[in-house]
């Protein structure tokens, strides 16, 4: 299924005059006013193929109707997402559940819908069928050697299927870890699991990046060999150029500064990408935004501050993407309203006033320093993420015209009402 671009147009029609007066309120606090938009225009967020379909939990799942069936299914939802906020303009596959058995067909069915290839992810936290030896104790970090190289040669044939479809890096998140005391040497399961990662290092083409995630617990709960940013930044400076660290907003313990984290990394040219998503306790995988908005807000100044200083193009220099997967909302109106609650924070981040901040640094004038960030937190940017949507041709409004326009229903009359995405 595909949105017909004049439906989308009537309702913005239908919606245009109240837009056009809450912008022009808006514009006068915005001093480049089309600077502002033109960054919103370009930026995209990709959206994970496991993401498509609703997610679960250890005690149990509820699937939604019309989910999407195949991969092919999974490329047409990005492509009703895209054609909505015209920000989500690829997709990360997630191998094994999502093997692209006719590449060239995926790929042809993706450019038709506007869309790339994302980073591919590789998956040794579960076993497959057939697979010789079992993850239970670990994969690139596993004691015995015969499992590690069959985890690599796993990476590399994820790197394969990327490579069919264009993709340029491949991320990697381990659950390797362990459950009780005693039962891991820390510095082995290290030094395997960093000579692991050179072995698959090693295989990447030339313009190829691979992104080392970390994440402090689950599904081990002692330890985790890749437990935080400080390992992950470890082994990717080991590991060379093309390697850098990926943070999940959710793979942090309670209270931990994450701006401050991604601050560093910038400065250091080693943060590969984001997975975004929001949570109240651990790796909840809510909708972005939808928890601790300010936080997102103060990630994305860092990341402005941190991309301008370096001359980073915001668009393009990181891995954007959504890592949310949850188990009781449509999972399209999800990821609209997460790619929404992203530009908003980034909006607000560009309203910042550096200079002043600067200044207000400088002086230790720390009451000020306050002012200056909350006054662009405090800021309805929404009219001007509306703007940039509507000038690319997308929904003023993605998530309201998903509801107007009644996609969900035309997708269950298409797909039907019990059908259940691979993934989680
Ligand atoms: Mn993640």
């Amino acid at each position: 299924m595909q949105i017909n671009k004049n439906l989308i147009a009537d309702a913005n029609q239908q919606q245009l005059k109240k837009h056009q007066n809450k912008l022009a309120i808006a514009a006068e606090d915005v001093n480049d006013l089309e600077t502002v938009l033109q960054k919103l225009s370009t930026f995209n967020v990709a959206i994970p193929s496991w993401a498509l379909g609703t997610g679960g939990t250890r005690f149990g799942r509820f699937s939604g109707g019309g989910e999407p069936r195949t991969l092919e299914e999974k490329l047409e939802d990005v492509g009703l997402i895209h054609a909505l906020n015209r920000s989500s303009n690829s997709i990360s596959l997630h191998i094994p559940w999502d093997i692209p058995d006719n590449a060239p067909a995926i790929k042809s069915l993706a450019t038709q819908l506007g869309l790339h290839f994302d980073a591919v992810n590789s998956n040794t936290f579960q076993d497959q069928a057939g697979q010789k030896h079992s993850y239970k104790f670990g994969s690139l970090h596993h004691v015995d050697k015969a499992v590690r190289e069959q985890a690599v040669a796993h990476n590399i044939e994820v790197i394969k299927y990327g490579k069919d479809l264009g993709s340029k890096a491949l991320s990697v998140w381990l659950s390797d870890g362990s459950n009780f005391p005693g039962q891991l040497n820390f510095r082995e399961a290290f030094q395997n699991t960093l000579e692991s990662l050179q072995s698959i290092y090693s295989a990447l083409p030339d313009d190829w990046k691979v992104w080392v995630e970390y994440k402090p617990y689950e599904p081990n709960f002692y330890s985790t060999t890749i437990a935080d940013w400080g390992q992950s930044y470890l082994l990717a400076s080991k590991l060379g150029p093309k390697a850098s660290t990926l943070v999940d907003l959710g793979h942090h313990l309670q209270g931990t500064n994450i701006e401050q984290i991604v601050s560093i990394l910038l400065m250091e040219g080693k943060l590969a990408g984001f997975h975004f998503n929001d949570s109240k306790y651990g790796d909840d995988d809510l909708t972005v935004g939808s928890v601790n908005p300010y936080q997102l807000f103060l990630i994305f100044n860092e990341l402005v501050e941190g991309m301008d200083a370096r001359n980073m193009n915001h668009a393009t220099d990181i891995g954007w993407m959504i890592d949310a997967s949850h188990n009781i909302k449509d999972p399209i109106e999800d990821l609209l309203q997460s790619v929404q609650a992203i530009k908003i924070a980034y909006a607000q981040a560009l309203l910042v006033d550096k200079k002043a901040l600067k200044a207000a640094q400088q002086n230790n004038d720390v009451g000020l320093a306050q002012e200056i960030l909350q006054q662009a937190y405090r800021t309805d940017v929404r009219p001007l993420v509306a703007e940039a949507s509507l000038r690319t041709g997308g929904a003023l409004d993605p998530v309201g015209t998903f509801r107007q326009l009644n996609v969900r229903e035309n997708l269950i009359k298409e797909r039907g009402l019990n059908t259940v995405a691979t993934g989680l």
